[in-house]
């Protein structure tokens, strides 16, 4: 009887287990939903990384008091919109993109990120976009959206 009752709860663990790992928290089923990226009152995007499904739309909101950019990394971008250079107008600025294919759209803002000529971050760090006296940026103001494929 006890081995009975084990295994039962053994199978309801896989079923559970099946069942997360085919509806994984990271992707959005509803293909209209806006998905945002918030510039906080400083100098990143918030959360860094999204992931969406093909045909969402992702919008970008700066609640800074500062002007900010949104510049596609088109080194990496394999997921439409590339050549993306827009201004992302300070106190409640938006810009928005939907995305049509799937990859990845890794973004900067080229206010506030160094990037060499290899496009990778010259000096990034703990403490944030910040430049600091020696004229080294922190962490470049970027972050990344993943695009799965809606099937
Ligand atoms: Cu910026």
């Amino acid at each position: 009887m006890a081995k009975t009752k084990m295994l039962l709860a053994l199978a309801v663990c896989f079923v559970t287990l099946g069942l997360s790992l085919q509806n994984p928290a990271i992707g959005q089923t509803n293909s209209g939903t806006v998905r945002q990226i918030i510039v906080p009152d400083e100098d990143r995007f918030t959360p860094f990384a999204i992931t969406v499904r093909v045909g969402q739309t992702v919008q970008w909101v700066n609640n800074d008091t500062d002007d900010h950019t949104l510049v596609s990394n088109d080194a990496f971008n394999t997921a439409g919109h590339r050549g993306v250079n827009m201004l992302l107008k300070a106190n409640g600025g938006t810009l928005s993109l939907k995305f049509n294919h799937p990859g990845v759209f890794p973004f900067y803002c080229r206010f506030h990120a160094m990037l060499d000529a290899d496009n990778q971050p010259k000096a990034p760090g703990p403490d944030g976009g910040i430049q600091d006296q020696n004229g080294n940026f922190g962490t470049p103001m970027n972050g990344v959206v993943t695009v799965l494929a809606d099937d």
